[in-house]
This record gives C-alpha cells, structure tokens and sequence, in this order.
C-alpha cells in the first residue's frame, strides 16, 4: 500500500478511556476510504499542550518526541482526533525539524527513555484536515450510503487552528473547513456568536477551576441556544466530553434544560458512511440519559 495511505493511530487519553465509539467510527471511516490504520504500541499521553506545556517546555517536547519516534519506527504518518494531541504533536514535530539545536537537547534526553531518536520524517495530521482537504466533499460523495438532514453548530475548539503561524491550516477567523465537508453529508452548518472560542475545559481549566470552566461553557450554551441547532459537532474527545458532561450540569446547577447530542466529525462521517447506530453509541451520547439520537434526529435518506 502506498505510504500516504497508512496511518499511525495516536488515540491519546480521553477517546479510548471515555469515548471508544469515537475510535471505532475513526477506523471504519479510513478503512472505507482505503486507507491503513495502524496501532502505535507503547504511546503515551501526547502530553496535553495546554496543561504539560505550561508546567515544563523541555519535558513536554521529549515526551512528545517520544510518540513521534514510535510513528518514525512505523514509517508512518501519525492520524489523530484530538485537538490537543494534535497541537502537540504537530507543533513539537514541526519544532523538532526546524531547529537542530533543539533536536540535538532532546534528543540526548530521549535516549533516558530508551532506543529513540528523532529524524524528522513523518508528518501529524488531524483527521479533520484529512477528510476535509485530502478527500474533501468530491472524495466521500461516492462512499455515502446515508444523507442525513441536520444543521449542526460546529465546534473548531482552540488547537486546531491556532497558533497559525504553527498550524497552517485554515483562516483562524473564518474557517470552512468543516462546513464545506459535511455539507455534502446532508449536514447544514449554523454559525452563532463567539463561534470560535474555547469550550471552556482546555489549558487545565476544567481540572482546576470548574466554576470558571462552566461559566465559559454556559455563554457557549447560550450562544448556541440561540440557533437551536439539532446537533453539535466536534472535532476533539475533550470538547466532547465538556460539552457532554458540561450540559449535564447546567440543567442540573444552573436551571437549563439543554439536550443537544454531541457528534464528533468521525462519528458523523461513519453514520454517513453505513455504520451502525449502535456501534457509534448515539444511543448514550447525553450522561446519564439514553438517547436514541438515530431515530430523533437522521433521516435515513437512502440507506443502502
Ligand atoms: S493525550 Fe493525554 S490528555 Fe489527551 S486526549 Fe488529546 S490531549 Fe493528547
Ligand atoms: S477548546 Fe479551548 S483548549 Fe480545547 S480544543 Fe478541545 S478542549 Fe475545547
Ligand atoms: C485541550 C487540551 S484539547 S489542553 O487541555 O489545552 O491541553
């Protein structure tokens, strides 16, 4: 199989912990696409970037390097969902090659935790940027087997697209990439207010302070209150998870009476695709709560 088609998979701490369904949709969907998806044995937690980085820069680059080396092991390109592994591995990645000096200090600290050294000579990606640049709209039309009818408000969350300067994916102000991708899954995107800041759990905020973390989540809820849109869709197991667990909680603190279902792009794209509902664990996206999100909100257009 050609190169570009095998992908390292970095599962991170939060999707096989919390959501497996997110992992299972992911490789259903790059396996539908054609592509290899392989286990990175030994990887360990990215480190967060905005819990790690902040604590200590030197660590958490040789701790990233570290995940990196097993991909370059793989002669891989590492896959991920997550934002914030994502951020860390893009960014020590693309850090790492740039500069030989920094190459060489963590590279001495590597060899502490055993035969690793980075060359420099695979790539991260986000699974977002995949499916919206490499396959795009033109590329899944073909492989969808169910057009849903939906308008979702769309979360981008922090570390995808910035810092800029170091992601280099889409415009930080105006991204599409997204809503260009799912418009062709039947899926409509319904922008609102403040669209593009933080859910309110990164950097160790939802750790630390849970009182500021859900004062930030409630105008995110508000804002996205005020479209009314049928789903929420992520691209990050953490947004995920706070905007799960998050609305849990304002309807039982804060006298809300929210519902959204939360849908990660992979568990989206894998309805789409012919996964089962089952399987994607729609049925338990609200805490606490059964929801039979297929049979409430997607219209099985044209099932194959
Ligand atoms: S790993 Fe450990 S805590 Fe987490 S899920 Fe995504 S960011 Fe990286
Ligand atoms: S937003 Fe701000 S830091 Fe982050 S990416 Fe995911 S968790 Fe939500
Ligand atoms: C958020 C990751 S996805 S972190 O908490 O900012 O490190």
């Amino acid at each position: 199989m050609a190169r570009d088609m095998i992908f390292a998979f970095f599962l991170g701490c939060l999707m096989p912990n919390r959501y497996p369904q997110i992992e299972k949709a992911t490789k259903f969907v790059m396996e539908k696409l054609g592509y290899e998806i392989l286990e990175m044995e030994k990887a360990a937690c990215c480190p967060a970037p905005g819990v790690f980085r902040s604590f200590n820069k030197g660590d958490w680059m040789v701790h990233a390097a570290r995940n990196l080396c097993i991909a370059e092991k793989m002669d891989a390109d590492i896959l991920t969902v997550c934002n914030g592994c994502f951020g860390t591995l893009q960014e020590v990645n693309k850090h790492l090659k740039e500069d030989e000096n920094l190459r060489e200090q963590v590279n001495e600290k590597l060899k502490l935790l055993g035969d690793y050294e980075f060359k420099g000579t695979i790539e991260v990606r986000h699974m977002t940027e995949v499916l919206g640049w490499d396959i795009g709209s033109w590329g899944i039309e073909d492989h969808i087997v169910r057009k849903v009818d939906l308008r979702a408000s769309i979360h981008y969350g922090c570390h995808f697209l910035k810092p800029t300067t170091i992601r280099e994916l889409d415009s930080s102000e105006k991204p599409t990439i997204i809503e260009d991708f799912i418009e062709v899954l039947g899926v409509e995107a319904v922008p609102f207010n403040e669209q593009l800041t933080c859910c309110g759990a990164g950097g160790g905020v939802k750790a630390y302070d849970g009182n500021a973390s859900m004062k930030i989540f409630g105008e995110k809820m508000k804002n996205i209150d005020e479209v009314k849109p049928d789903i929420i869709l992520d691209i990050c197991p953490f947004c995920h998870l706070q905007f799960e667990t998050g609305q849990d909680y304002l309807n039982k603190n804060k006298g809300c009476n929210y519902d959204y279902p939360v849908i990660h792009i992979a568990q989206l794209t894998a309805y789409c695709l012919g996964m089962d509902a089952e399987s994607l664990g729609l049925q338990y996206q609200l805490m606490g709560k059964t929801f039979d999100f297929g049979a409430k909100v997607i219209k099985d257009k044209e099932a194959a």
